[in-house]
Formats: structure tokens, sequence, C-alpha cells
């Protein structure tokens, strides 16, 4: 399974293209348009999101309500393409390009981006560095996350900390579901403090980062592999997380702490009950061993940067004269933590859903059920 996304956040729309889905999975625009929603939510969200209100248009893939096994393409609107028709045309003109992007921003891929490029305008590496491309991830992870709810498999999020703020524990699969969506954060002191701070940021011009927590429940022991370097699971979820513009780091159950401990204080005991198979009483290795899921909950955390458009800008210089200036400002987020774990989620359903595939292939999903079923039943058997 692999997707390509295309477009810029100003440019006329998000297109997205996922290939490796079998046929006969039910797919419906709801089910996408449902996770587009949740990724526009968020205390500290900026002004653009009062602008779009996304939703999915299936263009190839999708028929009847079922997949056809073919690519499926999403294409999803920008709704702020309007006020930019003339800056974002495909077509040359003879004026000059409007909204230049001269002084970089610290913390985006602006200096980066156009260095690597020879531009001295950085416009084209803000459209298309924009977090308005997640939108695009967020659409290939529903149909993703689809595939995943017919082998049982479920997925859920919180945020863990805002700025300093510490949820005061890293919360069970339950305890993620029912949070206020603006702001899904354990425990009502430290969601009311982390809402205070973030609203504080945005007064000052500031941002502020954070970490996010997912957890995936219902996976079958036995994906990925511990045979090679980039067949390992834990691999490649972390190069998917990372890839999301805020992150900037993964933990993967509790890693942190246990690199601070002695292993029989961390690693997770084997035990056997009949019926249940294989137990465990702790999960510190967060559902992966060797790079293979062990039938543990997965527990990926992910560390997001504050957002680099500040509106009290830090200093930059500009791209072409070299001379001292402040950096660019752009109407922008204040914190994105809250959409942060939407991403993860989609990021990490993409992963599994292309590691599912792998493990029990099949053209369609009846028969990756069969071939599901039958991996099942070896391992009830074991
Ligand atoms: C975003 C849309 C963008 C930004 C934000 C994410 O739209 P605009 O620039 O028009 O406000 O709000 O992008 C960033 C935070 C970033 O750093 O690129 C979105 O839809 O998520």
């Amino acid at each position: 399974m692999r997707f390509l996304t295309a477009g810029e956040s100003h440019g006329k729309e998000l297109t997205v293209i996922l290939e490796g889905l079998p046929s006969g999975l039910p797919l419906l625009a709801a089910d996408v348009d449902g996770q587009l929603a949740r990724r526009q939510l968020g205390v500290g969200r900026g002004a653009r999101q009062k602008i779009e209100s996304d939703r999915v248009e299936f263009t190839a893939g999708v028929r009847l309500g079922e997949t056809t096994g073919g690519p499926v393409c999403m294409r999803i609107p920008n709704k702020d393409w309007k006020s930019w028709t003339e800056i974002m045309a495909a077509e040359p003109s003879d004026e000059p390009p409007g909204r230049p992007l001269t002084l970089p921003r610290p913390g985006h891929a602006d200096l980066a981006g156009c260095l690597k490029h020879g531009l001295h305008d950085g416009r084209n590496i803000l459209e298309r560095s924009s977090a308005r491309e997640t939108a695009a991830r967020v659409a290939a992870g529903a149909a993703a996350r689809r595939l995943l709810a017919a082998f049982g498999v479920e997925i859920a999020s919180c945020v863990l900390s805002v700025g300093s703020v510490r949820a005061a524990e890293r919360p069970a699969f339950e305890n993620c579901l029912g949070l206020d969506p603006e702001l899904p954060m354990p425990g009502e002191a430290e969601a009311e403090e982390a809402r205070r701070l973030i609203l504080e940021a945005r007064k000052a011009g500031d941002t502020l980062g954070g970490s996010t927590l997912v957890i995936v429940r219902g996976l079958l022991p036995g994906l990925g592999s511990h045979a090679h370097w980039d067949r390992r699971l834990d691999g490649r979820l972390g190069q998917a997380l990372l890839s999301i513009p805020s992150a900037k780091a993964v933990e993967i159950g509790d890693a942190m702490e246990a690199s601070t401990k002695p292993g029989s204080e961390m690693l997770d005991p084997i035990g056997y009950e009949e019926g249940a198979g294989f137990t465990r009483p702790s999960n510190r290795m967060g559902g992966l061993e060797g790079g293979i899921t062990n039938g543990e909950e997965l527990r990926l955390v992910t560390i997001h940067k504050p957002v680099p458009t500040l509106i009290r800008p830090l200093p930059s210089t500009h791209l072409g004269t070299k001379e001292a200036g402040k950096a660019h400002k752009e109407r922008s987020d204040s914190c994105v933590v809250v959409p942060g774990a939407v991403v993860a989620e989609a990021m990490a359903a993409l992963v599994l859903a292309a590691a599912y595939g792998e493990k029990f292939g099949g053209d369609s999903l009846a028969e990756m059920k069969r071939n599901w079923e039958g991996y099942r039943k070896q391992l009830e058997a074991f």
C-alpha cells in the first residue's frame, strides 16, 4: 500500500492517491469527512479553519460505496483558493508574483527549501510545506482505518502535554474516548491549564508545542518483521510519525523512562493463561518487540515542536538583500497538538494497514479475511 499527496496550502485543492486497498472494502465519503472534521478542531487553531470545511470527493477507486481494487483518488477543495487565484495561478503573468516570502521563518522549511531550490522567494516552499497537506494524509488514513476496522483494529489518541503542562499519567485506551475534541487531554485540571497556556501564547503572538499519544488495540501479533531494518514496524511507524510537519521525536511505549531504569524493572514479563494465551502484566514496550507487534496495545508518543509562524516574529535575514529583519508573518495556528494527534492516528493507520496487507495479502477483502482467519486459527492452536 502506498499513497502520494499533491496540493498547495492556497492552491485549488489537495489530492491524494492511495493504492493497495483490496476490493470490496466499504468506504463512504462520510468515513473520510468525519476524520477531516476532527483535524480541523482544537484550541489553538487559527482563522484558516473558519474558512475551510474540509470534505472529500472520490474521483476514482470507489464505486457504489465500495473500493474497486484500483487506486483510490480523493480531492479536498481549498475554499480559501478563491482569495489566491492570481497568486497561485498555474499560467504565467506579467505582474510580479504576489505575497513573496523573503524573510524565512525559523523552524519552518523556508530557508532550507530556498537554498535547496535556488529561490529568493519562499512562497513555493511555504505553500507545499504547510501543514495544510496533512488534510490529504488524514483522508488517506481514514481509508486505511476503515480497512483496519474490518479486522477489529481500533485507534484512539489524546494530548499528553502542552508546553510545560503534562497529563498526570498516560491513559489507557478507554480513557482516550469521550475526551473534549477541542482539547482531548486527560485530567480536567491539566486540560484547563493547557487551554489557558495556549490562549496566553496566542495573545502574546507566540506558539506552543507538546506531545500526543496514539493507542491502537486489536492488532494481531506478528505484523512487521525482525529480519531486516526496513521491515521493522517500529522503524516504519517512526518514519511515518516523524514526517508530520510538527514532529521532532517519537517514543514507543515508555521508552524514555525505560532508558533510565534497569531491564529488570522495565521489560514486560511473559505469562500464560489457558484460553487467553500468552499474557503480559505490563506493556512498557508499547506493543512492539524486535520490530514485530506482540499482540499488546500499540502505544506511540509524538513530540510536536511549537508552530514556526509567529505573530511576533523572530529575527531573520532577507533572502535577497541579506539585511536583518523580522521573519515572515502569515496567519497561523498558536498550537497544533490537537490536530497533530489526529494526523498521528492517520499516519499510524496507513503503516498498519500496509502491514495487514503484507501479512494477509489478498486482492479482495474476502480473500484477506480468509487469510486473517487462517492465521488466527494458527495462533489459537499455538
Ligand atoms: C493549516 C492551514 C494553514 C495554516 C497551518 C495549517 O493555512 P493558512 O496558512 O492559510 O492559515 O493555518 O499551517 C501551519 C501551521 C504551518 O506551519 O504550515 C491546516 O489546514 O492544517
